[in-house]
């Protein structure tokens, strides 16, 4: 059996994921499932309750996006590696730990907020290769999921307000560190940093390229659509769409 990655497809951890297999060439087959459903596949392939889970064709489980890309890393030829020999490495990983930690979470929890409530209107993009069994329950649990996402990850008008503001900072300091006009964040080399960045602003950009359908901005209502369109004309929004485009390669479709 080859590589398979459990996924919630519109996830942007998953789309770290995703970027990193895809740039390594791995043969992987995709298996998304929806929101809350997908703590029991990823349970079942050995991970815990967050997606990615990658199962790797020797059967090997990794179950955070980051270990995701560094077993990539082990595919690709040492001048293409997202973590450079060196102290580059070190401030590649360094990087990427702290998006992780914050700035990815913040986008996902500001994105939930303005997208729940209309969530039913956007099952088109949400649901994007889950089983069928999958999106009838979404058609009919859809006011559950919006109750439980929102407790589970503790969203309400003040939190999502906060992440945008924190979402804000790390733009304004992303932006910083290509003024001196370098091509990549750490310097002249693509970096887990830049795919780190790049994919874990999906949430406030709906980026081309993304590795699952995305709605645009005008499928969305005014206000969250309006702050996408102000962070895609940022420095630092015009720096993640640009790696999309010169860097994120093809997306095949690998769900089966
Ligand atoms: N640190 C994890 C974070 C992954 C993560 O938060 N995944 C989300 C989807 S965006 C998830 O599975 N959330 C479900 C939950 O928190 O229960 C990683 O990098 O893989």
């Amino acid at each position: 059996m080859g590589a398979r990655l459990i996924t919630i497809p519109i996830s942007h951890f998953c789309e770290k994921a995703r970027w990193a297999l895809d740039r390594a060439a791995v043969d992987y087959v995709e298996q998304p499932h929806l929101q809350l459903i997908h703590v029991f596949f990823a349970r079942r392939a050995g991970g815990g309750m967050t997606v990615p889970v990658l199962v790797t064709d020797a059967g090997q489980v990794l179950a955070e996006s980051s270990d995701i890309l560094r077993w990539a890393d082990t595919l690709v030829e040492p001048g293409r590696r997202l973590y450079p020999e060196g102290e580059l490495g070190v401030e590649a990983r360094s990087l990427e730990a702290r998006l992780d930690d914050g700035f990815g979470p913040d986008g996902r929890l500001w994105m939930y907020h303005e997208t729940l409530p209309v969530v039913a209107d956007l099952g088109r993009w949400a649901l994007a290769g889950v089983p069928r069994w999958e999106r009838g329950v979404f058609r009919v649990g859809g006011p559950v999921l919006h109750w439980a996402i929102s407790r589970h990850l503790k969203i309400d008008a003040a939190a999502a307000d906060a992440a945008l503001e924190r979402i804000d900072a790390v733009f304004d300091e992303i932006a910083a560190r290509l003024r001196d006009g370098r091509r990549f964040l750490l310097g002249e080399r693509f970096t887990a940093a830049d795919l780190a960045f790049s994919a874990l602003a999906a949430p406030v950009l709906l980026p081309d390229r993304y590795g699952s359908p995305l709605p645009p901005p005008e499928a969305m209502p005014a206000s969250p659509a309006r702050e996408v369109q102000r962070l895609r004309a940022h420095p630092a929004g015009q720096f993640a769409q640009r790696m999309y485009a010169t860097e994120r390669g093809p997306t095949p479709d690998r769900r089966a």
